[in-house]
C-alpha cells in the first residue's frame, strides 16, 4: 500500500486552483508511491476560504499560516502566494522540517532566494521543489530528450520569448506591479519560466548577461477598492487613488551559455495577441526545435541532415505512451492534454521523489532555482547599469 503525505497549501487564487487540482488528480492517472492527502488550506480571506476547501476536498482551513506550517500532522508545505512571502514562509516550513513545494520565481529578490537555498542545503529532513511547471509539458520534456541524444549537435541559439498582454492600462493595481511584493514585474514572473527552460533543455548554465532592457509603460494604476470593516459593518473606500507601479511591464535581454550558446530572451505583459505565448526555438549544429506553449501538445523539429528536396520542420504530436515523458499516464494518441496537467504531472514527480523513486523528468529544488534567479538578477543589474554583467558576480 503507498504511503500518503498530508499536504498544507498557502494561497487560494490561481495557482491555489492549480495546485489543488493536481493534487486531487495525480492518483487517478498515476501511481504514486505516495500518495498526497489534501490535509490543510490556508489563506487571509476567511470569507472564500470555506468554499473553497469545500469545493476542493481540503479537510481543513486556516488563515494563520504560521500555525498550520508547524501543525505535526503535515508532511509538505505548498507555497502559492505573492513572492514576498516565500522566504517566511519556507523558511518556517523547513525548520519544521517539511518538505516545501514552492511556485515561482523562487523569491522576490536573490537576498531571499539565497536564505532559502542555504536553508534548504542545512535541512537534513526537507526536500524542496519549485513549480516551474513548463518543463512538464510532455512536448517540453520530449525536446529535452532529443538534446541529450544529441540530435542538434552543438547547440548555437536559445530563442525565448514568454509574451502575455493582460498588463494594459485599465489593469488595475495589484501585488504584481509592486516591487515590494513582486520583485519584479514581467521579468520575474515570466522570464524565470524561460530562464528554466533555456537551463532545463540545453543542460547549460549562463555564463554572463552581455545588455538588458526593462521597460515601466504604465507607470501608475487605478487602485483597487479596499473594503473596511467599521462596526461589523463592511464599508468600501470610495474615492478613486491611483497607485505608482515600480516593475517592468516588458524586459529584454541576451545572455551567453556555457558552450558559447547564445540566447535571446524576451517577457511582456502588454503585447496584445499573445494570451500565454511561452515559446523557446534551439537551433544547434544539426537541427532545430521549436515549442510554443499555446500550442503545447505539438513538437517542432527540424533535421538539417534529411535530403534537401524533402527537408522541412515536423509537427510532432507528443501524445503517444511509450514515445513520449507522461503521455502513457493520459489518454490515447491525439486526444490532448492541457495546462492543468502539467501540474498533475508535477506532483506525480514530487511524490516519486518523496517515495525515493526517480522522477520522469527532473524536479527543480530550491538550489536549481536559486540558478535561475541568479539570472533574474544578472539580467536586472544589466538594465540598470547598461552595462554587461557576469554569472560569477552574483553570488
Ligand atoms: C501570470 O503572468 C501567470 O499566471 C504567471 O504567474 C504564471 O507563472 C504563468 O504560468 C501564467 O501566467
Amino acid at each position: 500500500m503507498a504511503d500518503t503525505c498530508n499536504i498544507a497549501l498557502i494561497g487560494q487564487k490561481f495557482m491555489g486552483r492549480a495546485h489543488s487540482n493536481a493534487y486531487l488528480k495525480v492518483e487517478r492517472f498515476f501511481n504514486v508511491p505516495v500518495k498526497p492527502v489534501m490535509h490543510t488550506i490556508a489563506g487571509l480571506d476567511l470569507i472564500s476560504l470555506a468554499p473553497f476547501a469545500d469545493r476542493w476536498g481540503w479537510k481543513k482551513y486556516g488563515t494563520n499560516w504560521k500555525d498550520v506550517v508547524k501543525d505535526p500532522a503535515i508532511g509538505l508545505v505548498d507555497i502559492s502566494t505573492p513572492n514576498h512571502m516565500h522566504a517566511e514562509q519556507a523558511l518556517a516550513a523547513i525548520s519544521a522540517g517539511k518538505h516545501v513545494a514552492c511556485e515561482k520565481p523562487l523569491a522576490g529578490t536573490l537576498k531571499d532566494a539565497r536564505l532559502m537555498k542555504n536553508a534548504a542545503a542545512r535541512s537534513r529532513r526537507s526536500k524542496t521543489f519549485v513549480w516551474f511547471n513548463y518543463r512538464r509539458c510532455p512536448a517540453v520534456a520530449f525536446a529535452r530528450q532529443l538534446i541529450q541524444e544529441d540530435r542538434l549537435g552543438r547547440v548555437f541559439h536559445v530563442r525565448a520569448r514568454y509574451l502575455q498582454d493582460w498588463g494594459g492600462p485599465d489593469t488595475p493595481m495589484s501585488w504584481r506591479f509592486q516591487k515590494k511584493y513582486a520583485g519584479s514585474g514581467a521579468h520575474g514572473d515570466l522570464s524565470a519560466h524561460i530562464i528554466d527552460m533555456a537551463r532545463f533543455l540545453t543542460g547549460q548554465e549562463f555564463v554572463e548577461v552581455l545588455g538588458a532592457m526593462t521597460e515601466t509603460f504604465v507607470p501608475d494604476r487605478a487602485t483597487p477598492p479596499t473594503s473596511r470593516k467599521t462596526g461589523g459593518r463592511v464599508t468600501q473606500k470610495k474615492k478613486p487613488s491611483r497607485t505608482k507601479v515600480d516593475v517592468d511591464d516588458a524586459v529584454a535581454f541576451v545572455a551567453r551559455l556555457e558552450g558559447g550558446t547564445m540566447a535571446t530572451f524576451e517577457a511582456s505583459r502588454v503585447a496584445h495577441g499573445h494570451q500565454n505565448d511561452n515559446t523557446i526555438e534551439i537551433n544547434g549544429e544539426h537541427g532545430s526545435l521549436r515549442f510554443s506553449f499555446e500550442d503545447m501538445n505539438w513538437l517542432w523539429y527540424y533535421d538539417a541532415r534529411d535530403e534537401k528536396a524533402t527537408a522541412g520542420w515536423r509537427k510532432i504530436m507528443c501524445t503517444s505512451a511509450g514515445n513520449h515523458p507522461y503521455a502513457g499516464a493520459w489518454w490515447p494518441d491525439a486526444h490532448i492534454i492541457g495546462y492543468e496537467h502539467t501540474f498533475v504531472n508535477m506532483v506525480a514527480d514530487i511524490m516519486a521523489a518523496l517515495g525515493g523513486e526517480e522522477p520522469i523528468v527532473p524536479l527543480p529544488d530550491f538550489a536549481d532555482a536559486y540558478e535561475t534567479q541568479r539570472v533574474l538578477e544578472a539580467a536586472l543589474l544589466a538594465a540598470k547599469h547598461r552595462a554587461a554583467v557576469k554569472l560569477s558576480e552574483i553570488k
